[in-house]
């Protein structure tokens, strides 16, 4: 089945072609051992992708239009629940589940967040907005989203960019406000808004060795203060050849270890190199290959693995929808297990 679901990565249209045979359920293949899923916009299940979206996953997660900037875009307390409620809608009345990402980033927030009249919001405001803007959203969602990513890439490494205290606590805006309790503070009211839901914590590299030591001591003084976290969300962008397999079946152990269940929450396999890499232009049928057996050797990997890992996601239907097309440069790319209409 893995392999199955890497020759998806070569071989298959989105739409089929006229005439052509479909290609197999995945979630009636690999769907029955994990959930399956994908991110997917509202727009695509309006449209001529609806039936094939319904066909192949069972899990569906919003690739934008349940993040805060999209949820509460103007003020406080005033939401634009529409899209993100369709989407959802959609979902549980084809019998999907559906993944809640993200509630806070240091990305995608609204500029309401951070002010305070003209000012930098003051830290007990901003704890108050943080406790309000979870309890509303994950209230209005309650019993229809399963898993919430409730805090979204808090940890980093060695990135130029990006400062971060001994912890490896990433000291953008809500940590530079409220300081690190805020991670503690978004799964209370988390988990005081759905008992009922799973709470992650989600990330990028979290097989990179230092990440699974950082993210560790995160998760294990979360839980050791008696806060409720259920998960870590891998997200898993992978290129041709990074991750190595061995290091993400090290991270999956190390996690089990602290007594979370595990997702793998945004799966993609770019062809380039890595995100500035622009030297592939086409999807060669070298790269198709080397690629599809890259899918098949991590998802054998997650299988393997699925008393600890209980769900797959994508992060796109098909190449026609990918973010590592436009981010952080515009180029070629085909990542994904369906190929350009
Ligand atoms: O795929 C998303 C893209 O459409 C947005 O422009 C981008 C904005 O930051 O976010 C992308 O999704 C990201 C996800 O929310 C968190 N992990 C990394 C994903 C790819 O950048």
């Amino acid at each position: 089945l893995a392999a199955s679901l890497g020759a998806c990565a070569s071989a298959t249209s989105l739409p089929a072609p006229p005439g052509a045979e479909p290609p197999p359920s995945l979630k009636e293949a690999f769907g029955r051992l994990m959930p399956f899923g994908s991110a997917v916009t509202p727009e695509q299940l309006r449209g001529p992708e609806a039936a094939f979206i319904a066909r192949h996953f069972n899990v569906l997660v919003a690739e934008n239009v349940m993040k805060p900037e999209f949820l509460a875009p103007k003020q406080e307390g005033q939401y634009e629940f529409g899209p993100a409620d369709e989407l959802v809608n959609f979902a549980l009345a084809r019998g999907m589940k559906v993944r809640g990402h993200t509630l806070l980033w240091h990305r995608q927030m609204p500029a309401w967040f951070f002010k305070e009249g003209n000012a930098v919001v003051s830290r007990a405001m901003l704890i108050a907005r943080v406790e309000r803007y979870i309890a509303d959203v994950v209230g209005h969602f309650k019993g229809r989203v399963y898993a919430w990513d409730v805090v979204n890439e808090a940890v980093t490494v060695d990135e130029p960019d990006a400062q971060a205290d001994a912890n490896g606590l990433r000291i953008a805006e809500f940590y530079k406000i409220i300081g690190p309790e805020y991670i503690d503070i978004a799964f209370r009211a988390a988990a005081k808004a759905d008992p009922d839901a799973l709470l992650f914590y989600n990330d990028y590299e979290t097989q990179n060795p230092k990440k699974v030591a950082l993210v560790s001591r995160l998760v294990s003084g979360l839980k050791a203060r008696g806060v409720k976290i259920d998960g870590i969300g891998h997200q898993a962008h992978c290129s041709a050849g990074h991750p190595g397999v061995a290091d993400f079946e090290r991270a999956i152990d190390a996690y089990a270890r602290l007594g979370v269940t595990q997702h793998v929450t945004e799966l993609d396999i770019a062809l380039n190199h890595n995100l500035m890499d622009t030297t592939v232009t086409a999807a060669t049928p070298e790269l198709l290959a080397r690629q599809a057996r890259r899918y098949g050797e991590l998802v054998s990997l997650f299988l393997r693995k699925r008393a600890q890992v209980t769900a797959l996601l994508v992060w796109g239907i098909g190449d026609s929808y990918t973010w590592l097309t436009s981010w952080p440069v515009k180029r070629f790319e085909a990542p994904l297990l369906f190929d350009t209409a």
